[in-house]
C-alpha cells in the first residue's frame, strides 16, 4: 500500500501541529502507524492522498450516517452559502432547526445551538450548576464527554487511548467536583449521592456508551439512572452526541424510552458541519441567557451552513425511517460476519453492537464497562486495524472508540469487509 504522499505530509505537520493533527485519536499512535491524509470521499468509500480507497467504518466518527456528500446536503448547504456563509444575527433556519429537534426528541422543549459536542456538555454542566445552586457532577470512567476541563478526569476515547485518562491542565477544584461512578452499576452511584448527597448537581451519561467502545446500557440502569435524579433533585443529562439519531430518530431515549432533563447533541446534527447543542425542559433552559442568568455564547453559533445541512439531514432520517432497519439488517451482517470469520481461525472475541454503531473487543469476557473494555488485547486491535487498512476497510483507530455503518454501504461492501484476510492475527498471539 502506497503511503508516500501520507507521510510527506504527515511530517510536514507535525512542525506546525502538534502531533501533527488537529484531534488526537487521528494520529494513529495507538495502531503503530502514520496517519493518512484523506482527498476526498463519497458514499461509504474515502480516498487518501496516495489514491487509495477505502470502505470507510468511522463516517466522521459518526454524522455521515447516509454516507459521504450526500447530494441533497451539499445542495442544501450550497444554496445557503449563495446568501452569504455567517451572519452572527440570528436567520429563520434556526427557527426550523430548533422546531425539527423539538419535534423529533420530546423531552427537548427548547434547544441552544453551539459549535461542538464539548461546547454542548460544558454548558450542560454550567447551566444544571446554575439551575441546582450545586458544584459536583457524577459522570462514568471510559465515558467520553469531549475534552472540558470537567470530563477529562477517567476520560474515555482519545485520551484513553494515548494513556491519558486524567489530564494534566486540570485543577484540583475541578478534579474534587467531578465524580466518577462505574457504568452499568448503580450501587457506585448510589454510594457517591450518599457521600455527596447536597452538592451533586447532575448526573451526566452516554445513554450508550461510544467512547470506551461501543458498550450499551444493562436492562434498567439507565432507568435506575433517572429515578435517582428525580429523588435526589440531580439534573439528568444524556449525552447523545453520538447516539443522537444515530441509534432511532429519537436517539436513544427513544430507543429506551427514557426522559432525561437535559439533552446534549453533536456532529451528526449538523451533517457533517461543526455542530453541537444542548437541550430540555423549558424550566431549567429558561436560565440560558438572555433569557437567564447563566451565561453562554459563541459567534459562529446556529451558523447557516450547518444548520442548513443538519436540517437537510435530520429531514431526511425523521422521514425514511426504513432507512434504521437497512442499518440494523446490514450491521447484523457484519456482526456475524466478521466473529464468524474470526472464529474459523479459532480466535473467539466480542462485538457490542446498538443498531448501526459497534465495536469488536479483542477480550474473551463481556464488555459492560470501562474495566472490562480494558481488558481488550489492544496489541491485536492494532494487528487487526492495520489488516484491515490494507486490505482497504478504514476503521476508528483505537479498541476504544465505536465504529459506524451508513445509509450508502451495500451488501457488497460487508461481504468484502468480512471476508478480509486475518490470518496474520494468529502471529501476533
Ligand atoms: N473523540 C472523537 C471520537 N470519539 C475523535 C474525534 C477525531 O479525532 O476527529
Amino acid at each position: 500500500m502506497k503511503t508516500s504522499k501520507s507521510t510527506k505530509l504527515f511530517n510536514s505537520a507535525k512542525k506546525v501541529i502538534p502531533g501533527g493533527v488537529n484531534s488526537p485519536v487521528r494520529a494513529y499512535k495507538s495502531v503503530g502507524l502514520n496517519p493518512l491524509f484523506i482527498q476526498k470521499a463519497k458514499g461509504a468509500y474515502m480516498w487518501d492522498v496516495d489514491g487509495n480507497k477505502y470502505i470507510d467504518y468511522v463516517g466522521s466518527w459518526g454524522p455521515m450516517i447516509l454516507g459521504h456528500s450526500h447530494p441533497r446536503i451539499l445542495k442544501a448547504i450550497g444554496e445557503t452559502a449563495k446568501n452569504g456563509t455567517s451572519f452572527g444575527a440570528p436567520t429563520e433556519l434556526e427557527v426550523k432547526m430548533a422546531k425539527l429537534i423539538t419535534e423529533l426528541i420530546p423531552s427537548i422543549e427548547m434547544v441552544r445551538m453551539v459549535n461542538s459536542g464539548t461546547e454542548a456538555t460544558m454548558s450542560a454542566i454550567r447551566l444544571a450548576r446554575a439551575y441546582t445552586g450545586k458544584s459536583k457532577i457524577i459522570k462514568f470512567e471510559g465515558c467520553y464527554h469531549g475534552h472540558g476541563d470537567s470530563f477529562l478526569i477517567k476520560a474515555g476515547s482519545g485520551a484513553t487511548t494515548l494513556g491519558t485518562p486524567d489530564s494534566p491542565g486540570i485543577t484540583r477544584g475541578i478534579a474534587r467536583d467531578t465524580l466518577n461512578a462505574k457504568f452499568n452499576n448503580i450501587d457506585t452511584v448510589k454510594e457517591l449521592i450518599k457521600a455527596h448527597r447536597s452538592d451533586i448537581a447532575a448526573i451526566i451519561v452516554e445513554p450508550i456508551v461510544g467512547n470506551m467502545g461501543c458498550v450499551p446500557p444493562k436492562q434498567g440502569f439507565l432507568q435506575q439512572l433517572r429515578a435517582l435524579c428525580t429523588k435526589e433533585k440531580i439534573v439528568f443529562i444524556l449525552d447523545e452526541v453520538m447516539t443522537g439519531f444515530r441509534v432511532a430518530p429519537g436517539g436513544a431515549q427513544g430507543l429506551y424510552n427514557i426522559k432525561p432533563d437535559l439533552t446534549t447533541l453533536g456532529k451528526i446534527i449538523g451533517g457533517g458541519l461543526p455542530v453541537g447543542a444542548y437541550g430540555g425542559k423549558r424550566e431549567i433552559m429558561k436560565m440560558v441567557a438572555p433569557n437567564g442568568p447563566m451565561y453562554q455564547a459563541g459567534t459562529l453559533s446556529g451558523n447557516p451552513l450547518a444548520m442548513s445541512a443538519g436540517y437537510e439531514m435530520l429531514s431526511i432520517l425523521s422521514s425514511q425511517k426504513s432507512i434504521y432497519k437497512r442499518l440494523g439488517k446490514l450491521a447484523r451482517q457484519l456482526e456475524e460476519g466478521i466473529l464468524d470469520n474470526l472464529r474459523r481461525l479459532g480466535l473467539n472475541y466480542r462485538i457490542n453492537r446498538v443498531g448501526s454503531m459497534f465495536t469488536l473487543f479483542f477480550t474473551g469476557c463481556d464488555v459492560t464497562d470501562y474495566d472490562t473494555a480494558k481488558t481488550s488485547n489492544t496489541k491485536l486491535f492494532a494487528g487487526y486495524f492495520q489488516e484491515m487498512l490494507k486490505q482497504g476497510i478504514y476503521l476508528p483507530p483505537s479498541q476504544f472508540e465505536a465504529a459506524f455503518i451508513s445509509a450508502a454501504h451495500t451488501e457488497d461492501d460487508i461481504e468484502k469487509t468480512i471476508a478480509a484476510n486475518l490470518t496474520s492475527l494468529k502471529e501476533i498471539l
